[in-house]
């Protein structure tokens, strides 16, 4: 799986690989497994979405108090809500924005994108 991005100021284009990757079925919360981070980003900024249940407005399936669907404004692998926001709002700069973990800004765009492995 890779993670393209493109930081706010368009001037740094970023990825994330990862050569792990698993989304289990419905009857977990389409848990994710994700590891073996490679890129030029500023860091695994899925580390902390490692083996979270997908969390959604109307499913709460994260650790912390509350829902993090709400707090973020999108649906992810949420844990206690820190970590990236790739389905963050793009052009919203708090805590709904469009967002990868150890970057001080905004993203402009994210894409993920899967390959089986051969
Ligand atoms: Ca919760």
């Amino acid at each position: 799986m890779k993670v393209n991005m493109i930081t706010k100021d368009g001037g740094s284009y970023w990825f994330a690989k990862y050569s792990n990757f698993r989304i289990a079925s419905s009857s977990d919360n389409y848990r994710l497994t994700v590891s073996g981070y490679s890129g030029n980003s500023t860091g695994d900024g899925l580390a902390h979405h490692n083996n979270r249940q997908f969390t959604t407005k109307d499913a709460d399936n994260d650790d912390a108090p509350y829902n993090c669907a709400f707090a973020r404004d999108a649906g992810s692998w949420f844990g206690s809500c820190t970590g990236s926001n790739l389905n963050g709002h793009f052009r919203k700069e708090n805590i709904a924005g469009l967002w990868w973990k150890g970057y001080s800004n905004f993203l402009r765009y994210a894409e993920m994108k899967f390959r089986r492995r051969s």
